[in-house]
Formats: structure tokens, C-alpha cells, sequence
């Protein structure tokens, strides 16, 4: 075991927000300066598209399905000892907590530093902000949310240590400046930053900042468990594997037609928090699709290429009821399947999150 404890960064913020992609980044920029990452994950249920695509480029990566890392404390405490108590432990873990989750300070940062300051050092909790529903939801607007959800939003960027404003390719230098210049005015305690994590800009620095920092949890925001609890419970969650057969099936544009049906099926974009979608190809090949909002912030990456089998992970947060939103997922599967492909629904789990119930929540912040 190390004799050094190990950082341990939080990366919290809405569905969408960028989390797995900093992630991703983040892991890649410390192993090529020779630091070595875990991963953890969290979810409602199993079959995680940001798990497989994690695994995909650190094998240090654990994931904590079935609720938030808040109401199962041990089960996070214990991958943390685990990783930790590795004989190569990584030097930094990264946890990436439910979109739709708050309270992290009062649930999480502070009990861990009450309990578990032998093992490991918190940086600052960093809460990332997509500009585009940033910018509404600072003039009032839910920007598409329930206004519950809105409030879950509103109580992330709060609680957190660091305000990390995403995606910042997607905005215009001049209109990123002012969106900056809100954000202080409406929480000018907080440190607030900007990061591109598609285009790499600002990693460094964002990572740089973080492992340098001392100061985690610094506040507890008053949170009203009834709206936190109506905030998730709006939305259907599902969590699908499917195995997928067809003759040379160009997986790529499999995964934009059935986009497009789902979409269809979905009819109003209001209230989609994320759907994303991994198809697993032959050898290494994939393709991923991930709508966080409407249809123009749908985005491909990668390829599966062609083959006659692959491996689809339908991840979907739609304010829906969930047994509506499973029918509608497999309708469109269902339609994207006609002429001769076939499909075996591997695993399904669609549900409402439960009433937030932590294992722990302290209302004073531990120094
Ligand atoms: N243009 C742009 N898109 C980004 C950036 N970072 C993430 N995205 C896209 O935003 C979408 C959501 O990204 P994720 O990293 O999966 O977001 P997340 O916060 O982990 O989402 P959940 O785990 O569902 O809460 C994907 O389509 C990403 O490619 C960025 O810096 N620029
Ligand atoms: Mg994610």
C-alpha cells in the first residue's frame, strides 16, 4: 500500500454536462505524465455506458450501480479502500457522481474527510455547467427541466467548490466572457473556470488547480429533500444491453437511424436529460451517440465499422414515466430492426429514482 494518500477529485454536474469526458481526458493527460488513475463511476441501475467506455482506457475503474454514491456510503468508502489498498494504487481517483444528484458535500465530502482522512486527500469539488443551459437557468429559466430538476441544478453549482463552465467550443468568445462574469456575480465565493474538454483546452490547468488545492467541501447548501426528490423522480431512467445481429450491418448509421426513431417516438425534446448509446463492434470498434437535450446537441463519435454482430448499451434519462419510455426505446428498436436484423434484449432496467435517503449527512462542514 501507498504511504502517500491518494487524491481523490469529485467531478459532479447535471446529465450532460461533460463529466465522462473530462473524465476521459483528465485520465489520459495524468498517465502520460506518469500518474496512475482509478476511475469510479455511479448509477441507478447496471449497465453504464460511461463504465464501458472508462474500462475501455483504464482498467482501474470501478463502478457503484443501484443507487448514488450518497445513499450507499459504504459501498463508495469501500471501492475507495479498495483502490487505495491496491499494491499499485493509483495515485488519483476521479468519481464521477449521478447527474441528477446533489447534497454531495453534506452526503459525501465532508464524511469522507471526517472518516477516511488516513487514505485519501479531497481536491475541491468541481461541478461542471454546460453553457447553454448555464445561461438559462442563471436568468430564471428551467431550461427545458421541471422546474424541480432545474432546482437540482441550481442547488450543483452551489454546494461546489469550483464552477467548471463546459463545452466552451460550443459558445462564442464574447458571449463565454459575460456567461463567466454572471456566474461570479451569482456565486462569488466560488472559483469558476472554463474547460473544453473535446478540444483539450483547459484540462491542464483545471487538473493543475485541483491536485494543488486543499480546500474540499467548503460549504453545505440548504437543500429541500421534497423538490431534490421530485427533481429525480420526473425522470425515467433506463438501462438497456441488447445484442444486435444482422448481415454486414453498418453499425454507424444503425445507430443514427435508430437515434432518429427514438426521437421521433419521443416527439418533444423538452425533458431529455441524456440518452446515450454505445455500440460495440468487432475487436476494439465502436460508435456512441449522446443527446442531452434537443435534437441539435446530438453528437456521433467514433465508428463500429460493419460486421454481423455487436453490443448496444441504451443509457436514457428522459422525463418520462418508465414503463412509457422502455416501450418507446424498443419500439424504435423494433423499427430500426426492419429488414433482417436481429435483436435479443440481453438486460433491461427502467425505473424512477427513489426518494434520496444518504447514509450520512452532516450539516456542518469538517476542516
Ligand atoms: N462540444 C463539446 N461537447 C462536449 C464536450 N464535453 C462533452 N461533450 C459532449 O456532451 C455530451 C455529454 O458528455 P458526457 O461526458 O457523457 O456527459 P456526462 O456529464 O458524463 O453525462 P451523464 O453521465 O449522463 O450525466 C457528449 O455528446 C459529449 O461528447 C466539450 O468540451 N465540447
Ligand atoms: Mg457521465
Amino acid at each position: 500500500m501507498k504511504t502517500n494518500r491518494v487524491k481523490l477529485i469529485f467531478v459532479g454536474g447535471f446529465l450532460g454536462a461533460g463529466k465522462t469526458t473530462l473524465l476521459q481526458q483528465a485520465s489520459a493527460l495524468l498517465a502520460a505524465g506518469g500518474r496512475s488513475v482509478g476511475l469510479i463511476t455511479n448509477d441507478q441501475a447496471d449497465a453504464l455506458v460511461d463504465t464501458h467506455l472508462l474500462t475501455k482506457q483504464n482498467s482501474m475503474t470501478r463502478e457503484i450501480s443501484g443507487s448514488c454514491f450518497c445513499c450507499n456510503y459504504e459501498g463508495f468508502a469501500g471501492v475507495l479502500s479498495e483502490l487505495a489498498g491496491r499494491h499499485t494504487a493509483p495515485d488519483v481517483i476521479i468519481a464521477e457522481p449521478v447527474g441528477s444528484c446533489t447534497d454531495i458535500s453534506a452526503t459525501l465530502l465532508q464524511p469522507l474527510k471526517s472518516q477516511m482522512q488516513a487514505v485519501i486527500e479531497l481536491a475541491p469539488f468541481t461541478v461542471l455547467a454546460d453553457p447553454e443551459k448555464l445561461e438559462r437557468i442563471l436568468d430564471g429559466d428551467p431550461a427545458d427541466l421541471h422546474p424541480s430538476a432545474a432546482y437540482i441544478y441550481r442547488k450543483q453549482l452551489e454546494e461546489s467548490d469550483r464552477i467548471l463552465i463546459s463545452k466552451t467550443d460550443t459558445i462564442r468568445p464574447e458571449r463565454l466572457q459575460v456567461l463567466t462574469e454572471k456566474v461570479k456575480l451569482a456565486f462569488p465565493d466560488h472559483e469558476v473556470g472554463t474547460i473544453s474538454a473535446r478540444r483539450g483546452t483547459g484540462v491542464k490547468e483545471w487538473l493543475d488547480q485541483v491536485l494543488q488545492g486543499t480546500v474540499s467541501g467548503s460549504r453545505i447548501a440548504a437543500i429541500d429533500y421534497d423538490v431534490y426528490a421530485e427533481g429525480e423522480a420526473v425522470l425515467g431512467w433506463l438501462n438497456a444491453s441488447v445484442l444486435l445481429q444482422g448481415t454486414a450491418v453498418d453499425w454507424d448509421r444503425f445507430l443514427e437511424n435508430y437515434f432518429h426513431r427514438l426521437n421521433a417516438l419521443l416527439g418533444s425534446p423538452a425533458g431529455i436529460g441524456h440518452i446515450k448509446i454505445l455500440i460495440e463492434g468487432m475487436g476494439d470498434r465502436y460508435c456512441i451517440g449522446n443527446q442531452t437535450g434537443a435534437g441539435h446537441t446530438l453528437q456521433f463519435r467514433n465508428s463500429a465499422g460493419i460486421s454481423n454482430i455487436a453490443q448496444m448499451t441504451i443509457n436514457a434519462r428522459v422525463e418520462a414515466d418508465p414503463a412509457a419510455l422502455e416501450q418507446m426505446v424498443f419500439a424504435a428498436l423494433a423499427q430500426s430492426a426492419e429488414g433482417g436484423l436481429f435483436y435479443e434484449i440481453r438486460q433491461c432496467r427502467s425505473l424512477r429514482p427513489g426518494y434520496p435517503r444518504p447514509t450520512h449527512r452532516y450539516s456542518h462542514v469538517v476542516s
